[in-house]
């Protein structure tokens, strides 16, 4: 299956519910709505929406009753991303190919936008529909436990935490795994939730999440040492230049490259239960693991 081209056709699907779901970018008070505008339609590549559609169809659902979920969790993503340049962050020019927010409109409102994009994600998924099994509160809980204090940010503060010094595999790991690996995780989930899945199909993309968003972190430090600015739409060699831990920093290269071989293979063990069904979430794992970008 061509991946790319699926995502080509999902993205359009994505970024028109986003359309609807936020405000106009005229609405009062303007700037802010033209700020959250701007980073939410930079060109970002909509994996974690996909992922949410294509787990709710794995699981026999509909892409409709998902996109409430996936605009939720690209709400959630473009504000980390938004925070994560500020300059007492990461300290960022360049985001998605375009200058990042606070370059354009300022610090303090692409802070305001950054808040406003957490807040709206909750507005969003409020209005999915609730299934048998998952209601409303099960996936608000869901969603805000990826992006809070003990996963989204609890990574980011061991990550800044972290920076300069040396760290230990499992540490990393740790990092990786609530910076990256959890929003990735609750994506999938909440598009099966929308499906009311059974609790084993649910465990069963709980594992495969795990295993692609970890891999999927690993990829990007190997492609933070190996690719260029131009190529990546951010700053390449900054995890370097900041002394972040990152994979290769850690395990080298090579082990890091195997890591992530063996972590798509676990995300396809993961979803052995589905069989054909499992073929769009499969294609993903595949994807992720030969991108260059
Ligand atoms: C500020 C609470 C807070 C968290 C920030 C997002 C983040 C945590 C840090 C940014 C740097 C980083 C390595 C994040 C891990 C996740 C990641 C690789 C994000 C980039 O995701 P892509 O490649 O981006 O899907 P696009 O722009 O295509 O959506």
């Amino acid at each position: 299956m061509d991946l790319k081209a699926h995502l080509d056709t999902r993205t359009p699907l994505i970024d028109c519910a986003l359309d609807r779901f936020l405000p106009r970018a005229t609405t009062k008070p303007r700037t802010i709505h033209e700020a959250m505008r701007y980073s939410l339609f930079a060109g970002g590549k909509r994996l974690r929406p996909a992922l949410t559609l294509a787990a709710a169809k794995a699981c026999g659902g509909t892409e409709e009753h998902a996109l409430p979920a996936a605009c939720a969790v690209e709400c959630i993503h473009t504000y980390s991303l938004v925070h994560d340049d500020l300059p007492c962050m990461d300290d960022d020019d360049l985001r998605r190919g375009r200058p990042t927010s606070h370059k354009v409109y300022g610090e303090g409102v692409a802070v305001l936008a950054g808040d406003a994009l957490l807040t709206i994600a909750f507005e969003i998924l409020a209005q999915a529909r609730e299934t048998a099994r998952y209601k409303m509160p099960a996936l608000i809980r869901e969603l805000a436990t990826a992006s809070g204090s003990q996963w989204l940010i609890g990574g980011q503060v061991a990550d800044l935490e972290g920076e300069g010094k040396k760290i230990s595999g499992a540490e990393l790991k740790y990092i990786h795994r609530c910076k990256t690996a959890a929003l990735l995780t609750a994506s999938i989930r909440l598009g099966a939730m929308s499906a009311n899945a059974t609790p084993a199909r649910l465990a069963a993309l709980t594992e495969f999440g795990q295993a692609l968003g970890l891999a999927f972190q690993v990829i990007d430090d190997i492609l933070d040492v190996t690719q260029t600015t131009e190529k990546l739409g951010k700053t390449a060699g900054k995890d370097v230049a900041a002394t972040k831990a990152t994979y290769p920093a850690v395990f080298g290269l090579d082990r890091s490259r195997k890591e992530a071989h063996r972590l798509t293979t676990a995300a396809h063990a993961a979803l052995k239960p589905f069989g054909k069904n499992g073929a769009t979430l499969r294609a993903f794992a595949d994807y992720l693991l030969a991108r260059d970008y």
